[in-house]
């Protein structure tokens, strides 16, 4: 047995009995209350969900495992000369809830290596699809292609215990994870590269093999590992960390489950969002010519996006109430390594004027920046313009923390999901309306 698979055996005969007496002691406790508004709105603040693996706070932002994103950038392990940890030490900390050992994280990184070979029938089905398919639609159908794989589905046929489903469940998680990046990468060459494939190098940690296999230099390696460890985890009510809990809640098994999330994320309220920034600041670019916008030009394209019905992409957000720490980390990166880059003034622009005007504009609850506004223009600087893939980027990031759940979730014996729905009449007659 790993040492990672070891060490979460033992902390899940830790917590289920928590679990256990919670349900069987105080199963009636009212944790809140829901009022019409949340039955219509998408359930904001409903508290109905249980997640360890990281908590957001709308004014301070997300915790992994209880670690602000400056701590977890500060404690986990990093690769010699980089600025960034590695991947692999993040998905231990979100599984395990303990900060990885140089040694936990080897562990962890000879599994990948190890599982990191993808099925060749997945590379002919990326290549017969048509080649204006858009990358999540491909990235989805790659994942889901491989479901042939499960050892979850295979045992579980088998007949398997129900207090053993995380075993091949976390197999399972280990198998997709040490896969997506290079199915990422492959989608990347085979679409935008003449499918000019590049190996991989077993030696490479996830991040250097990421950037290695997608063709681009340093510091590439590390802007993937701050993508994917910044992209992981922000608790499980958002679209793609719900899907995924959700899809696995019947047992289907993580390979549907990761496809799903993925189909959730392809949403421009959502992961998306990325895409849509730079396809935004390409606009106004162009609209520019070669002249930078001023603060009173930039001002009128954000009025005239919302004056047209259209929402400001990688703006407001559902649970934070303050500029996104996500956001904030990688503006800081920027400032580092991108300070001069001409898209970065846009974007940097555009967090001077934006909160301001989103105020006036009176709708949106948070007027401050998201993940979203800022991750483009990080890839674009380092030469992957294809603002179409960065959604992709997101994806392989969302895994790590949508896996770790998915493996707690069948340790901790969590149920199907079914939240209950009433009609229009019974919402009415609860709430007292007059007809
Ligand atoms: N620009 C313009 N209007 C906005 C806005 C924005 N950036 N953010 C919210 N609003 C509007 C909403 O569309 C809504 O309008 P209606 O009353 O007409 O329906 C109103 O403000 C209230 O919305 P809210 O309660 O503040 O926000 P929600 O919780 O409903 O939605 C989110 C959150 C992120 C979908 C929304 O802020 C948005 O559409 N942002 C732009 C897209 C984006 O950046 N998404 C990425 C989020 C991060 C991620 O998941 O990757």
């Amino acid at each position: 047995m790993s040492g990672l698979k070891e060490k979460l055996s033992e902390k899940i005969d830790a917590h289920r009995p928590r679990t256990t007496k919670l349900l069987k002691e105080y199963g009636d406790v009212k944790v809140g209350e829901v009022n019409v508004q949340q039955v219509i709105g998408g359930m904001r603040g409903v508290k109905s969900l249980v997640t360890d693996t990281s908590y957001l706070d709308p004014m301070e932002g997300i915790r992994f495992r209880g670690y602000t994103i400056p701590e977890t950038l500060a404690k986990l392990p990093k690769p010699e000369g980089v600025e960034m940890p590695y991947v692999e030490g993040h998905f231990y900390l979100l599984l395990t809830g303990d900060i990885p050992t140089e040694n936990d994280v080897a562990d962890v990184a000879q599994e990948f290596q190890k599982r990191g070979e993808v099925p060749q029938y997945v590379f002919d089905m990326l290549k017969a699809m048509p080649a204006d398919s858009h990358p999540m639609a491909m990235f989805s159908a790659a994942i889901v292609a491989m479901q042939r794989e499960s050892k979850f589905a295979k045992e579980y046929k088998d007949g398997l215990d129900k207090m053993k489903y995380w075993e091949p469940t976390y197999e399972d998680a280990m198998d997709i994870l040490a896969k997506l990046p290079r199915v990422a990468a492959f989608i990347y060459r085979l679409k935008y590269k003449n499918d000019d494939q590049i190996a991989p190098d077993p030696k490479l940690d996830l991040g250097g093999n990421f950037a290695k296999m997608m063709g681009v230099d340093k510091p590439y390696d590390d802007v993937s590992r701050m993508y994917f460890i910044l992209h992981s985890d922000h608790e499980s009510g958002n679209v793609s960390a719900h899907t995924g809990h959700l899809v696995a809640s019947a047992l289907s098994d993580a390979y549907y489950a990761v496809s799903a999330m993925i189909n959730g994320l392809a949403g421009p309220l959502h992961g998306l969002a990325n895409e849509q920034v730079l396809r935004w600041l390409q606009d106004v670019k162009a609209k520019m010519g070669d002249k930078t916008p001023s603060e009173e030009e930039m001002k009128k394209f954000v009025w005239d996006t919302l004056n047209s019905g259209q929402v400001i992409p990688g703006y407001g957000h559902a649970v934070l109430r303050k500029t996104d720490p996500r956001y904030a980390a990688q503006r800081d990166f920027c400032l580092k390594h991108l300070k001069d880059d001409t898209l970065f003034g846009y974007v940097d622009m555009l967090y001077r004027v934006t909160p301001d005007i989103l105020k006036e504009h009176g709708k949106a609850k948070n007027p401050w920046p998201n993940v979203d506004a800022q991750s483009g223009v990080i890839q674009w600087y380092y030469g992957v313009q294809e603002y179409d893939f960065y959604t992709v980027l997101f994806g392989v990031g969302r895994a790590i923390g949508v896996l770790a759940n998915i493996v707690w979730d069948r340790a901790l014996g969590y149920p199907i999901e079914r939240p209950k729905s009433i009609t229009t009449d019974m919402l009415e007659e609860i709430a007292g309306v007059k007809k």
